[in-house]
Parts: C-alpha cells; sequence; structure tokens
C-alpha cells in the first residue's frame, strides 16, 4: 500500500528529475547558428549560463545556406540564430533570450531593480538595433561590392564607435564589475559579442575604457569563453 508520504517523495522525486532534465537540456534544445554570428554568440551565453545543453546545428553564411527554401521555413527572414526548444521554434535573439528566460529561470538574465533592467534592455537595444544591423554581413558585402572594400572598414568603425560612445556614457553611472552591477545580465550578452566584432574590425578599444575592461572580465567567465566563434564546431580549424 502506497502511504500518502511515499507518495509525496515519489512526487518530489519527479519533479526533482523534470527540473534536472530541464536543467541537463534533455528537452532537445536545438541552436541554429553561424560560428562568427555575434548574434548567436549571445544565444550561446545564454544557454551556457543556464546550463542548458543543446544540439549545434551550424549555417553556413558563406555559403548562403541562410537562404534556403529548408531555412526559411526557420525564419522567414533567413537570419541565423534560431532556436528550437522541443514544440517551440523561436527566431531573433532577443526573443530567444526572453523565451529562455521565462522557461528556464535559473541564472536570471535580467535584474530584480527595475532601473537596472530597463538600463540592460537599453544597451542591449543598442546594440541589437544601432550597431549591428549597420554591420551585418548584408551590409558589408553590398558596401564592398558597390563602394569599397576600404569605405566597408571605416563604415564599420564608425558606426560600432558611435555605438559604443553611447554606451560607454549610459552605462557608467550602473556598472561594477559587468556592465549593470557585478552580476552578469542581458547587456553583457549583448556586449561581449560586439566587442568580440570590434576588435576583429581593428577598433582601438583605448576609446572606450570601461567596455575594454568589461571585455577582460568576460574572458574570465566560463560560459563567456565557451561561446566564442573559435570553439564552436563549424570554426575553421587554426
Ligand atoms: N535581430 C536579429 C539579427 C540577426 C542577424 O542579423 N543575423 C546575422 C548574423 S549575426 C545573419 O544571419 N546574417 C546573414 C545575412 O546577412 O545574410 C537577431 O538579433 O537575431
Amino acid at each position: 500500500m502506497i502511504t500518502n508520504d511515499k507518495m509525496e517523495a515519489q512526487e518530489v522525486e519527479v519533479e526533482v528529475e523534470a527540473q534536472a532534465a530541464t536543467e541537463s537540456g534533455d528537452q532537445q534544445i536545438k541552436l541554429y547558428s553561424y560560428w562568427r554570428s555575434s548574434c548567436s554568440y549571445r544565444v550561446r551565453i545564454a544557454l551556457n549560463l543556464k546550463g542548458l545543453k543543446y544540439e549545434y546545428k551550424a549555417v553556413n553564411l558563406l555559403k548562403g545556406e541562410q537562404f534556403s527554401p529548408e531555412f526559411r521555413k526557420l525564419n522567414p527572414v533567413g537570419y541565423v540564430p534560431v532556436l528550437v526548444d522541443g514544440d517551440t521554434l523561436v527566431a531573433d535573439s532577443f526573443a530567444i533570450l526572453m523565451h529562455l528566460e521565462e522557461k528556464y529561470p535559473q541564472h536570471p538574465l535580467l535584474p530584480p531593480d527595475l532601473q537596472k533592467r530597463a538600463i540592460n534592455y537599453q544597451a542591449a537595444n543598442i546594440v541589437s538595433s544601432s550597431i549591428q544591423p549597420l554591420q551585418n554581413l548584408a551590409v558589408l558585402k553590398y558596401l564592398e561590392e558597390k563602394v569599397s572594400p576600404d569605405e566597408k572598414i571605416e563604415w564599420v568603425k564608425f558606426h560600432i564607435g558611435k555605438g559604443f560612445s553611447a554606451l560607454e556614457e549610459l552605462l557608467n553611472n550602473h556598472a561594477g564589475k559587468y556592465a549593470t552591477g557585478d552580476e552578469v545580465y542581458m547587456a553583457d550578452l549583448f556586449l561581449a559579442p560586439q566587442v568580440y566584432t570590434a576588435i576583429r574590425f581593428q577598433l582601438d578599444m583605448t576609446q572606450f575604457p570601461l567596455l575594454a575592461r568589461l571585455h577582460e572580465a568576460y574572458k574570465k567567465i566560463p560560459a563567456f569563453l565557451d561561446a566564442i566563434p573559435e570553439k564552436q564546431p563549424d570554426a575553421p580549424s587554426p
């Protein structure tokens, strides 16, 4: 005969197992990503911070795989990242991060303080709306072909620099060890890949001391380190 105590113990066990499955990512998470995509990089950091295992599905942007009919069924706009989480399909890094935050509350990506939370949204959107779209592969290809390769580099440096000046000003009053205090939050997930890209384009980071300091801090966090482009399965071998 099963007593109430036993039933309760069994229920707790099932709950613990479900939680463990969720935490270990046994929910069949797939991330469509490209190794050097800064938008995918944001999501890789979030998955790592939340301790979620996932299957890496490489989409080669240089070969145009993002335009294939199969991929456009996942994201009609033809961009990575795309996340498939069980029955849920979601594209766009911001939407993906919000989905992960709502479904997997461990290691919150947003602080409880509303002002800090708002700064996280603002910083994330400066990167995702006012910097990254101006240095997207499609834009760079257009500039290289229709204007000139040198002009392309100047363009990228100008627009990243403009956004970085704004971020320095915005975050100066809020930063601690990380962008908005001593915990890693959403703003950091957008900043780390953007600074990585800036360095790739040889932007002089001494102009942006706060962002340069944050970049050094991110190098010490395993969830960030494991998400770097060079460590991804589709990165070319060195
Ligand atoms: N707002 C989207 C932007 C996605 C995006 O621009 N993805 C880039 C890589 S970071 C891409 O797939 N580019 C392919 C192309 O330009 O054809 C997001 O945050 O996910």
